[in-house]
């Protein structure tokens, strides 16, 4: 594996021999290795993943766009040690972001950004507080981007009709033991499938604009230093035009989560309401202005969709056989659907006090 690893490494134009690699991180999408050389500096080279973005060269396109984008107006704003605070890239000599092997494989070289570390699990309000910082932070830095310079990577990726039909479709090959696994998942969830069109609707008609959106805003898709302060967004794969409650309640499903989404023991999931709390008082000290009226009055509902979503999601893959999530063990996105849904059991009970708290930022 070292040996393709290298040959795949000596393809882009950058310094340093290789050394080693190894695997990294726990993202699910695509298969990152961290890559030393004799130099100083280290890489991080990724197989992006193919069955998931259709338009790789496009993919690229957008992430290089938005970089270039954070890069200015850091630069800009005199902002210090700049290169640890967006994603840089390397090319082939044909002058590509990317590199296509023999077997089709497209993979991407970036600067591995020094010093730097994500948690899965969140351990204390404080990080919650500089993780809700660095994502207004992030909403900051692309709130100027001009949509029409991006490309959608997943159409419809945070659409209820379109995960509905999706599970749907999936109930419909399932095996039956699998379906009958997933019962009691499927009669809590449906409750939801009405009142969660609702922010859709509002999409749909102009009242919550549209914004330039992360879409994957996972706690460990946020890089901190040493100190535990933030660094950078990663993994942007999916920026789109989206809702600010995508990604505001993708990083609250993530980051409040007490035992984190991989848990195998769903009763000890909790909802951190101290994490909540420390994470949207970073967030909107850094964004608040930005939001519309509607848009903070609405806020709440983005925490209950995102649970909701990912919940459907990984009941979905469970019920269509494992294609998208990498699994562990056989009932792996079983159990990822019963701690999401723990989560929105806990969000439901305390949904009262989590709409009260951001209303203050109205
Ligand atoms: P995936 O789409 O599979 O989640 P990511 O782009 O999020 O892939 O990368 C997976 C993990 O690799 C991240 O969670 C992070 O820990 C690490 N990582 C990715 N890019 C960098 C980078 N440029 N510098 C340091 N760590 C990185
Ligand atoms: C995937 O790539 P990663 O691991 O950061 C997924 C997210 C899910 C998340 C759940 C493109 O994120 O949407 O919320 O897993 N990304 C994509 O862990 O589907
Ligand atoms: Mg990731």
């Amino acid at each position: 594996m070292s040996e393709q690893i290298k040959k795949i490494f000596e393809e882009f134009s950058c310094s340093g021999k290789f050394v080693s690699a190894k695997p990294y991180g726990s993202g699910h999408i695509n298969d990152t290795f961290r890559v030393q050389v004799d130099e100083e500096v280290e890489y991080i080279l990724q197989r992006l993943n193919t069955g998931v973005f259709k338009d790789i060269p496009k993919l690229m396109q957008n992430k290089e766009r938005v970089c270039q984008h954070i890069r200015n107006k850091l630069l800009r704003n005199k902002i210090s040690d700049i290169t640890r605070k967006y994603i840089t890239y390397y090319y082939t000599p044909k002058g590509k972001p990317y590199y296509k092997d023999y077997d089709g494989n497209y993979w991407t070289l970036s600067l591995f950004i020094k010093g730097s570390k994500s948690y899965d699990v969140i351990p204390n309000a404080e990080i919650a507080y500089q993780i809700g910082s660095g994502l207004g932070e992030f909403e900051n830095r692309i709130a100027d981007f001009d949509a029409t310079l991006l490309i959608e990577t997943i159409p419809l990726f945070h659409n209820v009709p379109r995960r509905l039909n999706d599970l749907k479709n999936a109930i419909a090959k399932a095996e039956p033991e699998r379906l009958e696994k997933s019962k009691e998942l499927l009669e809590y969830l449906a409750r939801f499938d009405q009142p969660m069109l609702e922010l859709q609707r509002m999409r749909d008609e102009g009242i919550l604009p549209l914004r330039v959106t992360h879409n994957d805003t996972k706690a460990n898709n946020l890089l901190l230093d040493a100190n535990d302060r933030p660094l950078c967004m990663i993994d942007l794969d999916t920026v789109m035009p989206g809702l600010v409650h995508y990604d505001f309640g993708d990083a609250i499903r993530s980051a409040c989560n007490s035992a984190g989404e991989e848990t195998r023991d769903e009763n000890e999931v909790f909802f951190k309401m101290d994490f909540f709390e420390a994470f949207t008082k970073g967030f909107m000290e850094k964004a608040r202005n930005q939001f519309t009226y509607k848009e903070k009055k609405t806020l709440a509902q983005g925490c209950v969709l995102m649970t909701y979503l990912q919940a459907v999601r990984f009941l979905t893959d469970y019920l269509d056989g494992d294609h998208y999530y990498p699994i562990t063990y056989p009932e792996h996105n079983l159990q990822r659907t019963k701690v999401q849904v723990q989560l929105l059991k806990e969000i439901e009970k305390h949904y009262d006090h989590i709409n009260k708290f951001i209303q203050q930022y109205c």
